[in-house]
């Protein structure tokens, strides 16, 4: 079993210019013939035509009209050559494929009856033989034969003809006018209706845009298909990028491994990034499934018309196109405090999600070097930390200046495979400047570690700013360079404004932030004509993805959080003080003895002062004085600690919450009441941040085991007008062990119960029970709720609900002192890996960080990964992780 290495690229010999594709659908048989005009390349190493292969049977093949012989191509492992090919040739392929059987679901699979696809990365080859790599790009035309009753019958592009065949059957013709990667195709068959909506664009085409989903989800879809114009419209505006088919068309479906696909003019999304409605989805649901067709439509210039050369440059399509999610996502959101909110949430997710990777034994550059299952790599180090990578042109460059550089990549590059140099050649040409430099953060691994030192001479009246960068080391790897780090920055004066900032041998100032560019081990700026007290405002906007080691004392944080013009950094200095608010009570706390009054540790009151003050502040958005007071999560606060201790971790923050909850009661009361939502449901920002904060107070409330608030917190499940509501009840019930919880739950499964999207969050919440004296372990509900109805063993979103969320949520009650919790992480890991490798994958990356842990718990994640790995039938997708984990 091979391991590919980037260094290894090397081109095709031959070209694939068309391909004509017929599907004859049939669940345990379907036929696929494909016939393709393949074309030698004169710079070819070879006549060899290399095909890939996966779990496919080849009924016949035809070289160049005629039957092939046995000598003229071989099998030779995963793939079929056909021997030479030196001048333009037809070649006819026939396979046999079962979707019935395909529970991978990667290449054609069965979602009930329903026929859907998905080939990235390397799906296609389990639908047919082919040169199935992201560089070999063909024009298609499809013809999807399939009974009568299937009324959607859908591919990439444009239709060409539909009706009906002399056997009664159904028949369609596609024809996709753009060439593209096999990992772009797609096919839908099936049960579907559409709601659709005729659009004119700004060049003046008119385009039809329909969602399809089966008809028991039809009128879900509305906010889906507003979220899609939004999004053409914003690519429109924003980079003057057209849609450029007539038609474009998204389809749901409730059985798919992630969130969503980009295959040209025929998205592919997983039911819940789609369907939509007050009953239905959350605040957060709604602002996700805006993102997510945004991210997918935007791939259709990102992904699509400039495709990626090989797998190691997947974050060119994915960090950029992330970052054009998050960019709409803030523009959608309009207000400063509003965007804010948005980039608080996605540092969070970085820190949470990409740090904890980048440290441990998976850590990759964002341009990975080597990898056995590619699956394995849609990281969040390719996706999120690449989209900073991104960012950091913008911030380096400009709005202006990114804009240009985008556009002449995407001039440069149409049409055609191009690397994650070709776009960094393309913006440092369009700006003007050398970014050899800044090619090192597409191959250093690692979060790099800035140290902040500053002085301030009273009597020169200056401030001396030294950084620090520190990046991480690999075994066996050369030492890791300085990178170019845009650290931008503000300086506050002792009244909490900004001073205008001039550096040394300047003339003027220039402006309250400023951009320092960052390109040495160590460097030393000083900043004139500060005359009183300053205090550092470091990484405004987070403009880099590193972490900043400053020195802060308490006051200067709360100082900060109070007055920060930067609202980004206004929060981070909040989070830093509550972070050290949690640091100290943990020692407070482990210098008692196991029954030595343990929750008799304060809070300390400058802390609850400066709480309550951001409470308070109206001059905030009530969404963005959410963000900041809702307690951080408990793996959030794990991933800062040096060892991790869950048990720790919880007792610290619920008695932490009780306190909050506790002494500033009144206050909590009061922003309750005022942050009501009274009228019809509106997913809007500005009702969302209201709910937000609402429920934030309630949560202090409940932990104080305040009667009040729990009478507020049932109302608010039984008489909500919306999801939102109802779920932060729950939520909150279920998290401080409230005695409605098991009441509300069992009212949410009687009234969902019809609704898989729902019975999911059901499910979920699960994994937020805590400890009790029930006799049950929260492990044991776990795992009795696999035997639910509304639990379908196969079914990713249902593993994902239950499984991967309980082992995900970190706490004491997955890491168990006797190991239960790894013992259903080991059987739902083997279990999965029979059927569905990528899904297996992914929950077995849970364990990776294990050396992190208290030894006690580490030494049983070890155990528990040496016998998943001592299987010798394990998927190459789950060996990588567990290996990688283990050594
Ligand atoms: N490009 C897809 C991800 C495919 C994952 C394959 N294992 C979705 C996205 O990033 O838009
Ligand atoms: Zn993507």
């Amino acid at each position: 079993e091979s391991i590919v290495h980037c260094e290894d690229y090397a081109a095709p010999d031959h070209n694939v210019e068309s391909i004509h594709l017929t599907f004859d659908l049939v669940p345990n048989q379907t036929t696929v013939t494909a016939r393709m005009i393949v074309i030698p390349k004169d710079d070819r190493k070879s006549d060899d035509f290399v095909l890939y292969r996966d779990d496919v049977s080849m009924t016949y093949l035809k070289i160049g009209g005629k039957d092939s012989l046995p000598g003229q191509y071989a099998f030779v492992a995963d793939k079929l050559i056909i021997h030479d090919i030196s001048e333009p040739t037809e070649i006819e392929i026939q396979t046999r494929i079962n979707p019935r059987t395909n529970l991978q679901l990667s290449g054609l699979y069965m979602s009930r009856n329903n026929y859907i696809t998905q080939c990235e990365a390397e799906g296609f080859r389990r639908i047919m033989y082919f040169p199935d790599r992201p560089d070999v790009l063909a024009k298609y035309r499809v013809v999807i034969h399939a009974p009568k009753d299937y009324k959607a019958l859908l591919s990439n592009g444009n239709l060409m003809e539909q009706g009906e065949l002399l056997d009664g059957r159904n028949y369609a013709i596609w024809d996709d006018p753009f060439p593209k990667p096999s990992y772009l195709f797609a096919l839908v068959a099936g049960n579907f209706v559409a709601q659709e909506e005729t659009i004119k664009l700004a060049n003046g085409k008119e385009a039809l845009l329909q969602i399809w989903t089966e008809p028991s989800n039809q009128g879900k879809t509305d906010f889906a298909m507003q979220s899609l114009i939004k999004a053409i419209r914003w690519d429109e505006e924003r980079f003057g990028l057209n849609l450029d088919l007539d038609r474009f068309m998204i389809v749901a479906t409730d059985d798919f491994n992630m969130g969503a696909m980009e295959n040209k003019g025929l998205n592919i999304f997983n039911s819940k990034c789609v369907l939509a409605d007050s009953r239905i989805a959350t605040d957060e649901d709604f602002a996700r499934i805006e993102s997510v067709i945004a991210h997918e439509y935007f791939h259709n210039w990102t992904g699509d018309r400039v495709t990626c050369r090989d797998w190691f440059q997947l974050s060119l399509k994915e960090g950029l196109t992330v970052f054009r999610e998050q960019e709409f996502a803030a523009d959608m959101l309009g207000t400063p405090s509003a965007r804010a909110v948005k980039r608080i949430q996605d540092v969070r997710y970085l820190r949470t999600n990409q740090f904890p990777e980048d440290a441990g034994p998976m850590a990759h550059p964002i341009r990975p070097e080597s990898y056995r299952q590619i699956d394995n790599f849609y990281t969040t180090t390719v996706y999120e930390k690449g989209a900073e990578v991104v960012r950091m042109y913008q911030t380096l460059f400009g709005k202006e200046g990114f804009r240009r550089g985008l556009l002449e990549y995407i001039n440069r590059f149409d049409g055609t495979a191009a690397t994650c140099s070709d776009f960094l050649t393309a913006m440092e040409e369009s700006n003007g400047e050398d970014l050899s430099q800044f090619e090192l953060w597409y191959s250093q691994a690692g979060t790099p570690r800035v140290s902040v030192s500053s002085k301030w001479d009273e009597n020169e009246k200056t401030l001396t700013l030294t950084l620090h960068q520190s990046n991480r080391s690999f075994p066996g790897r050369a030492a890791p360079k300085p990178l170019l780090i845009p650290v931008s920055i503000g300086i506050l004066g002792d009244d909490g404004k900004d001073i205008e900032l001039q550096l040394q041998g300047e003339d003027n100032p220039d402006g309250t932030t400023r951009t320092l560019l960052f390109d040495q081990q160590e460097q030393t700026w000083v900043f004139e004509n500060i005359n009183s007290r300053p205090i550092l405002s470091i990484g405004r906007g987070y403009s880099a993805p590193v972490i900043f080691d400053i020195e802060y004392t308490k006051d200067q944080l709360a100082f900060l959080a109070r007055n920060d013009s930067d609202l980004f950094n206004r929060a981070e200095a909040f989070d830093r003080l509550t972070l050290l608010m949690i640091d100290q009570y943990i020692l407070d706390l482990q210098k008692k003895g196991p029954n030595q009054g343990r929750d008799h540790i304060p809070v300390s009151e400058a802390y609850l002062f400066t709480f309550e003050d951001i409470l308070n502040d109206e001059s905030l958005s009530p969404a963005y004085r959410a963000e900041l007071l809702k307690f951080p999560d408990e793996n959030y606060i794990a991933e800062h600690r040096i060892l991790i201790e869950p048990a720790l971790v919880r007792e610290v923050s619920d008695q932490i919450r009780k306190k909050i909850g506790t002494r500033l009661r009144a206050t909590l009361e009061d922003k309750v009441q005022k942050m009501a939502t009274p009228g019809a449901y509106r997913p809007n920002p500005i009702d969302a941040g209201k709910r937000a904060l609402k429920h934030v107070c309630l949560g202090y409330l409940a932990f104080a085991d305040n009667p009040k608030a729990i009478q507020q917190i049932r109302a608010l499940y039984k008489t909500a007008n919306n999801l939102t509501d109802q779920l932060a009840a729950l939520k909150i019930s279920v998290e401080a062990s409230l005695p409605i919880a098991q009441e509300l739950l069992n009212m949410a499964e009687i009234e969902w119960q019809r609704e898989p999207l729902l019975m999911n969050k059901w499910l979920t919440l699960h994994s937020r029970l805590r400890h009790s004296r029930e006799q049950r372990t929260v492990v044991e509900k776990i795992h009795a709720l696999t035997l639910h109805g509304s639990y379908q063993p196969k079914n990713p979103n249902c593993i994902y609900s239950l499984l991967y969320a309980f082992f995900r949520s970190g706490g004491p009650e997955f890491h168990r002192p006797d190991g239960m919790g790894y013992q259903l992480w080991v059987n739902s890991v083997l279990s999965t890996d029979q059927f569905n490798p990528q899904v297996a994958a992914r929950l077995a990356r849970v364990l990776e960080n294990w050396r992190r842990y208290e030894p006690s718990l580490s030494r049983m994640m070890y155990k528990a990964l040496r016998f998943v790995n001592s299987h010798r039938e394990l998927s190459p997708d789950v060996r990588e992780i567990i290996e990688n984990a283990l050594y």
